[in-house]
């Protein structure tokens, strides 16, 4: 263990808890033993410096709006959050990859359509023999914004689910998802990141599980045929671009301010297939990938198609223009390029360094001799477990330490002369944060509008934080000031399951519509059949179209009432419940929830839904409008008959 590291508290905190004790013992080493030995004994009952409650916009004064809006994965939720920043209030929780019993997500045939339009064939088999028609979990880790050179334009946030291999796209003007794509060849998207400049552009995905490259069940043990995919969306379209297939897996991605290169870390370079192979290497690598020459190189015909997509082969020892692997002490994690848009850093997990590229170096690494460690400018010994890393816009990076339960502030420019054999400590700062901390985020910091005014920390566990809530507690993210030198955490906030990750984004960026434009593309196919049905669904409707052995049913919706009080169908009937909702006045939400039949979904001012269902039960059933929506609200509901089927 350097000086440097001693100096700034880790010795000391090595007499405090297990990981410590390990961590007493010196370098990297140590540091893959601690983690691996059980990450919940590093925390520490160290308190900290608490600022006075009065810290500017956290405590906002009721009617008083926040000053960014904050995007929050939710992990294995499969949701969206919507959080006013620096306040932490919850404003919203915007269903992607999960079922949603509120909005009616995942059961709208609106939202179905979504769902099913970015579905691979062999998955609607495989969920048809499990009689369901989508997936109904998602994790996601990496909610990010489309930008415009280098920086937020409100156009759209893109995410990842590892669970079920998909990338969504969340529209801003609405807030809702409007593109689920599941991604051929690569298994579990893990790291996630939309192309900075020119615009987005490019979405680029990393697939974190290594699958055989021909994946029939017929091979498991022949680890040489397994490979791993990066894959390129275009974020217009979210059509896929082109994939690489890469040496290693793929954990987190990021890209640069150029419009030149992209780059993924491995935590995986040995291809290992348990923990002790895993973990086995000194060093793992981070892949770059040179964007110009991959778009060459699908031009010129040089790919092979596999799943419809065009797949560039990437892997080591290729010795083509389109990949470089930079070997990365060790089992690198994040990856966060610097808003001076030059450096980015490399979290190196189970090694006590950060690894700084410098993007101008990477043309060079290029050249067919080069040193694959030549875009290595800086490499700071900074605390033990670092996770990731943000930044202030003005030199300084955050990194989060997982195992020390802090996050160590650090100069860039000063790592880079240290790394230059200079006589200088790159460490400004470090504070304890409780407990455990993932990801990390600054205001607007990975855009190059980096504001520096406020640091996010994502703590993977809360302990004695909070009121005691059983076995499963809460997650903490807290807030902490970093307008000065030395950082205060000022805020703690408890959270569920299990947001990796969020960006803080300037308000002016984000203006989403109050009432839903009638011809949104969302309710298009709906608008058709009901064109068909010689039906007007942005007026008032109250029609019942029998075709057969199917039955649609359209309303409207005026507070407090729907348009139909009563309709009947027959038993074994396929339903369609249409609904427009004419309320046009801003904040009134209707919605259709009917007895005893698991439906239910929202319609907001100006929106059309429908849910389409089996009348199988002969009986009168009730709906209602879940939304309060008016003080004759409990009165908005109706009848619907189903008569036993005439034999
Ligand atoms: Cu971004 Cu948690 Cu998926 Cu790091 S990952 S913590
Ligand atoms: Cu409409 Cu409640």
């Amino acid at each position: 263990m350097s000086d440097d590291t001693k100096k700034h508290g880790i010795s000391r905190r090595g007499l405090l808890g297990a990981t410590g004790g390990a961590a007493l013992l010196g370098g990297s080493g140590a540091a893959r033993m601690a983690l691996l030995g059980g990450a919940a004994g590093a925390a520490t009952v160290a308190s900290t410096g608490k600022a006075s409650a009065a810290v500017q916009g956290i405590n906002l004064e009721p009617g008083e709006l926040d000053e960014y809006y904050g995007f929050w994965s939710s992990g294995q939720t499969g949701e969206l959050r919507i959080l006013g920043f620096p306040s932490m209030r919850e404003l919203m929780r915007v269903p992607v990859f999960n079922r949603c019993s509120a909005t009616g997500w995942g059961q709208t045939n609106e939202s179905l359509a979504i769902f099913e339009e970015g579905m691979l064939p062999q998955t609607k088999e495989f969920l048809a023999a499990n009689g369901k028609r989508v997936h109904d979990n998602g994790d996601l880790h990496h909610p990010h914004m489309s930008f415009t050179d280098g920086t937020y334009d409100g156009r759209y946030l893109f995410m990842n689910d590892k669970a079920n291999t998909r990338v969504a796209r969340v529209r801003c003007d609405v807030m809702k998802a409007d593109k689920i794509v599941e991604i051929p060849n690569a298994k579990a998207i893990h790291g996630l990141r939309p192309q900075k400049f020119p615009r987005t552009g490019y979405v680029f995905a990393n697939g974190e599980d290594e699958v055989p490259m021909v994946n029939d069940g017929t091979n498991m043990d022949d680890i040489s045929n397994y490979v791993n995919f990066f894959t390129a969306l275009d974020g217009d379209t979210m059509e896929i671009a082109w994939q690489v297939m890469v040496s290693g897996n793929l954990d987190n991605t990021d890209c640069d301010y150029q419009g030149k290169y992209a780059f993924s870390t491995s935590y995986n370079s040995e291809m290992g297939m348990n923990l002790a192979e895993m973990t086995e290497a000194e060093r793992d690598h981070v892949v770059i990938f040179n964007l110009k020459e991959i778009e060459k190189g699908i031009e010129n015909g040089d790919y092979q198609e596999m799943n419809g997509v065009k797949v560039i082969d990437g892997r080591k020892g290729q010795n083509k223009k389109y990949t470089r692997y930079v070997p990365i002490p060790s089992s690198p994690h994040g990856i966060n390029t610097a808003p001076d848009m030059k450096h980015v850093c490399v979290a190196g997990k189970l090694s006590p360094t950060v690894s700084v590229l410098d993007v101008r170096k990477m043309d060079a690494l290029f050249d067919e001799d080069a040193d694959p460690r030549s875009v290595v400018v800086a490499e700071p010994e900074l605390g033990l477990g670092p996770l990731h890393t943000a930044f202030d816009g003005k030199g300084y990076a955050f990194t989060t330490l997982f195992l020390d339960s802090q996050v160590v502030k650090w100069n860039i420019e000063d790592a880079v002369k240290l790394y230059n054999g200079e006589d200088i400590d790159p460490i400004v700062s470090k504070v304890d944060v409780q407990y455990q901390p993932g990801h990390n985020s600054t205001t607007m910091g990975e855009t190059k509008e980096a504001d520096g005014k406020w640091l996010l920390s994502l703590n993977k566990f809360s302990k004695d934080r909070f009121l005691n809530v059983g076995p499963l507690k809460p997650e903490n993210e807290q807030i902490i000031d970093i307008s000065t030198d030395d950082m205060k955490v000022v805020h703690d906030g408890p959270t569920f399951a299990e947001p990796h990750d969020a960006i803080l984004v300037r308000r002016d960026i984000v203006n989403p519509l109050d009432v839903w434009n009638r011809d949104d593309p969302m309710w298009a196919k709906t608008r058709e059949q009901a064109e068909a049905d010689g039906v007007d669904i942005d007026d008032y409707m109250d029609t019942v179209i029998r075709d057969g052995n199917k039955v649609r049913v359209y309303m409207s919706s005026n507070a407090p009432m729907f348009s139909l009080e009563k309709f009947e169908v027959e038993e074994g009937n396929e339903v369609t419940v249409i609904i427009t909702n004419l309320d046009d006045i801003d904040d009134l939400s209707h919605g259709f929830t009917l007895n005893n039949h698991g439906v239910a979904f929202e319609i907001s001012p100006q929106q059309t839904a429908s849910v389409t269902f089996t009348a199988a039960k002969p009986g009168v059933y009730w709906y209602y409008c879940q939304w309060f929506c008016h003080a004759l609200h409990m009165e908005m509901r109706g009848r619907m008959l189903v008569k036993p089927k005439a034999s």
